[in-house]
């Protein structure tokens, strides 16, 4: 079932009632026009943001957009099946979840490629360079396999350099009591650093557990989630803001740590739960004028709050706004785009992949509006999983406007050091696919739209 935005834009019909005077007829008119005739302008900008593409880059930037289908043949069901996922779903047929959360599928490899298609991009062949390959392993400059789960991109300007931090998992997945979810203890915050986005080094822990203080927040029994780092151009600091939490997710509150560089070590400052409120998944987000803004998923997960960083960004302020209100939306991950706000969330189903949502907002406080599944190609199961994972973080895409990549993560909960990442190119362009609102016949949104490649790069 689509979930529809509660807020309402006037439509026509609040008009339906009013007097047709040939004033009000030819300023109607003249309406229109300027309407036309700002839409081609938009419609003018659009074009040029491509045309900034040299023609080979042009080319690969089309690439992009053509839909991948991607058929997966769930294998006939065997005698044996592993208890787990036998537990899960008894009466009902296989489904391709149950065969993506069984550990011991036929078709795992397609979902966990295995170590031979490892991505090692210093050892790859020329033509693979540059190419992304969706949930294959994704080695460092060391060889070793990226550990930033969760994570989330900075471009640092004074260095020409992204960092890219996340949950560091590389240690033992357990549970702490039957029916409790699959966890990792804290390490820390790894960091990794790269010029072109596909080669990274690892820049380290950045922000590390506490091995014997039991009391601390970040105790390595404890949980820190999706940690995102900002730059504070007024205090010249990094900031990173986290969910940090208990093992038994009740402490449910957001921490801030905070460094004098890009590759830490960042400090960690304190925990708190910002306006009183339960904060589960989160993300941070900094506008073009410099204001920061929390976003996080409360009231058990049922809506979302979206509230301004004070101007050093180490807390948030007094005004906070409650926006998607009843609709379970979770991993939010916000962009903007010609003055326009975007976000992408998930579902609440734990480990286990869900349906993404768009939504658009005038201003990050909202109203939001739902648009609807932005995924594009590979199967009917690919976008009613997101292909099988979760977002994170959405990136712009320097110097082609519209395009971003969509970082999601593909959790393995059998091992959670062995989750996977899919990044997908994301377009904001074209008529929206479900516009639920019309403003004077135009859909006021444009389309959001993340297209499957099982091989991909970026057009520069
Ligand atoms: C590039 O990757 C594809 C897919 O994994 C693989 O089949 C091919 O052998 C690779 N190309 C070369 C030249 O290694
Ligand atoms: C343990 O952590 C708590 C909370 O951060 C702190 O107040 C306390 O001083 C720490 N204890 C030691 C011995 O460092
Ligand atoms: C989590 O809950 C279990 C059982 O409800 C309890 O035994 C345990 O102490 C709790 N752990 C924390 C860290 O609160
Ligand atoms: C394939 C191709 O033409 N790539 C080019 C894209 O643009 C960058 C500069 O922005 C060139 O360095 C690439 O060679």
């Amino acid at each position: 079932m689509r979930i529809r935005s509660k807020y309402k834009r006037p439509t026509i019909s609040s008009y339906v009632g009013m007097k047709c005077t040939m004033p009000t007829i030819v300023w109607s008119l003249v309406g229109c026009l300027l309407v036309l005739h700002l839409y081609s302008l938009v419609r003018q900008k659009e074009r040029t943001g491509e045309m900034q593409l040299s023609l080979g880059n042009r080319t690969l930037f089309q690439e992009l957009l053509v839909v991948e289908e991607d058929n997966i043949q769930i294998p006939p069901p065997r005698g044996k099946r592993s208890p787990r996922a036998a537990k899960r779903r008894p009466k009902k047929p296989i489904s391709l979840i149950d065969e993506f959360l069984d550990e011991n599928s036929q078709i795992r490899h397609i979902f966990f490629p295995g170590e031979r298609t490892a991505i090692d991009p210093l050892n790859e062949d020329t033509s693979n360079k540059s190419y992304y390959f969706p949930g294959r392993i994704w080695l460092d400059t060391e060889g070793n396999p990226i550990q930033a789960h969760g994570g989330g991109i900075l471009f640092d300007k004074k260095a020409s350099t992204y960092y890219w931090y996340g949950e560091y998992k590389d240690g033992p997945t357990y549970q702490v009591q039957k029916n409790a979810p699959a966890r990792v203890d804290i390490i820390g915050v790894g960091c990794y650093s790269s010029k072109d986005l596909w080669t990274w080094k690892n820049e380290g822990i950045v922000l590390a557990a506490e091995e014997k203080n039991e009391t601390h927040d970040l105790h390595k029994t404890n949980v820190l989630e999706r940690p995102k780092v900002i730059y504070n151009d007024k205090t010249g600091k990094y900031v990173m803001w986290m969910h940090v939490d208990d093992a038994n997710y009740t402490k449910a509150s957001v921490g801030v740590a905070i460094s004098d560089y890009p590759t830490g070590p960042f400090d960690y400052l304190y925990s708190k739960r910002p306006h009183g409120f339960e904060s589960r998944d989160m993300t941070i987000f900094k506008d073009s004028d410099g204001t920061a803004y929390l976003v996080y998923s409360s009231e058990d997960n049922s809506e979302l709050h979206i509230g301004p960083l004070t101007r050093d960004y180490l807390d948030v302020t007094n005004v906070v706004k409650r926006v998607l209100v009843g609709e379970h939306r979770e991993a939010p991950a916000l962009f903007k785009h010609r003055n326009t706000y975007y976000m992408i969330t998930s579902g609440c189903t734990g480990w286990a992949p869900n349906e993404a949502l768009a939504h658009a907002a005038e201003s990050v406080l909202g109203p939001w509006e739902t648009l609807g599944n932005p995924c594009v190609g590979g199967n009917k199961m690919y976008r009613l999983t997101t292909f099988f994972a979760q977002g994170t973080f959405v990136l712009p895409l320097p110097g082609v406007p519209g395009s971003f990549i969509f970082m999601a993560d593909r959790w393995n909960p059998a091992d959670l050091r062995d989750s996977r990442y899919v990044w997908l190119p994301l377009i904001v362009g074209g008529k929206a696919d479900w516009p639920l609102e019309y403003n004077f016949g135009f859909p006021l949104w444009s389309r959001v739209s993340i297209y499957w490649h099982k091989k991909w790069r970026c057009p520069f």
